[in-house]
């Protein structure tokens, strides 16, 4: 089953390719990424040889390479690449518009080609091959913020508050349009925050473990009690491999873990965890259009498909803070910029 996964260098990403390769015997996986800032093959260092996995330095929005790459033989897609950084799409919106909305786009366009050619693909046996043939990777910002109550079930409506937010809705829509329209075998997924190893450090956790590492200030916007809905990567990476083998086509499916926590009581824990003093804490001025709460409903999917997450907040917290303890190089290569050089290193001669 040879599955092409987008933006596979990324924490995500990179955390699913290990993933599958390790479940799945009969998976062969593509990973195509353009290797922004965000993509870092270190994350995948020492597969670079293993034989069901080939790296294809390249965008989502090229069609020509999209072509070339489903040429050569696609059974199913897992699209995960995209420009995930709400701070950086309040700054400069342009990029998360071309590769979350057009990027996407152009993978549509060729999947919807390709499995016309081959409608048998998307098709299988629920279990033994892939029951979809495009999961369009999401996220629960789609649907705006909630109050102190509520959760986001399938059925919420959207409402992003952020360009990031924004173009990834947008992208949900266009890959459900091509399920309605062209009938390409597509879902959706919406996972609430993830947390775990691999995560590039501007996001809240490995910002907040590594500058308390360093004896850094940790900078908590407005007054820390936004609400994030925590799940562990493994628990999304296993409710996404639930999806392509058991999903039913044209459906949605939320993801999340149970795991709401304000923005301070994370940080509180990490800097007990890592026994460092709170006064390394500093408020600063809060995200324009932060929102204050998020919190999934899973029921669809454990009903469904039976997944549950297995990682509590508590334990996930700990291990991951321990992870980044234990590989401290991998992080500081990215604070100095030396994981940039990694590419060229091992895919310079090849
Ligand atoms: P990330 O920023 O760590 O990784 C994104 C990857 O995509 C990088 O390797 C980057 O090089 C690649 N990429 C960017 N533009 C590309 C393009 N045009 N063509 C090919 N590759 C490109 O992101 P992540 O946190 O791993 O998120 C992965 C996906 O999951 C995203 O679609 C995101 O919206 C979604 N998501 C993330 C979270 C979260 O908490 N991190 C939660 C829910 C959903
Ligand atoms: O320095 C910080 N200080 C701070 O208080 C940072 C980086 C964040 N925060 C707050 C903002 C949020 O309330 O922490 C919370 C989490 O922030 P991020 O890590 O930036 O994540 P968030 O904005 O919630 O979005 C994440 O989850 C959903 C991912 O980045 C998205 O890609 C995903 O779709």
């Amino acid at each position: 089953m040879k599955l092409l996964v987008t933006g596979g260098a990324g924490f995500i990403g990179s955390n699913f390719i290990r993933y599958i390769l390790n479940a799945r015997p009969e998976v062969a996986v593509i990973n195509v990424d353009k290797l922004t800032y965000a993509g870092n093959l270190e994350n995948l260092a020492g597969l670079e040889d293993h034989p069901r996995y080939t790296f294809i330095h390249g965008d989502i929005g090229d069609r020509r390479l999209m072509d070339e790459i489903f040429s050569r033989g696609v059974d199913a897609v897992i699209n995960f690449a995209a420009e995930s950084h709400v701070d950086r799409s309040i700054m400069d919106a342009s990029p998360f518009i071309e590769t979350n909305i057009r990027g996407t786009q152009v993978l549509l366009d060729v999947a919807t080609e390709w499995w016309r050619e081959r409608p048998a693909a998307g098709q299988g046996q629920p279990g033994t091959a892939p029951a979809v043939a495009f999961i369009q990777v999401s996220t629960d910002e789609v649907y705006g913020s909630l109050g102190p109550e509520g959760r986001f079930t399938e059925e919420s409506p959207l409402d992003p508050s952020s360009p990031y937010s924004a173009s990834k809705a947008a992208a949900d829509l266009l890959a459900l349009a091509y399920h309605r329209t062209h009938g390409l075998p597509v879902a959706v997924t919406r996972c609430s925050n993830n947390y775990g190893p691999y995560q590039f450090p501007e996001k809240l956790i490995p910002l907040m473990i590594t500058n308390a590492l360093e004896d850094r200030p940790l900078p908590v916007y407005g007054d820390g009690l936004n609400v994030r809905d925590w799940l562990h990567v493994e628990d999304h990476c296993r409710a996404l491999e639930l999806v392509l083998y058991r999903g039913r086509p044209g459906e949605i499916y939320n993801i999340g873990g149970h795991g709401e926590r304000t923005n301070l009581a994370v940080v509180r824990t990490i800097l007990h965890l890592l026994d460092k003093p709170a006064g390394l804490i500093r408020f600063v001025k809060d995200r324009p259009g932060h929102d204050r709460r998020y919190a999934i409903d899973p029921s669809k999917i454990t009903r469904e498909l039976g997944w549950q997450p297995r990682h509590t907040f508590e334990r996930g917290l700990a291990a991951t803070v321990e992870w980044y303890v234990k590989n401290r190089p991998w992080w500081e290569r990215i604070k100095s910029g030396a994981y940039r050089e990694y590419y060229e290193r091992m895919y310079g001669g090849r």
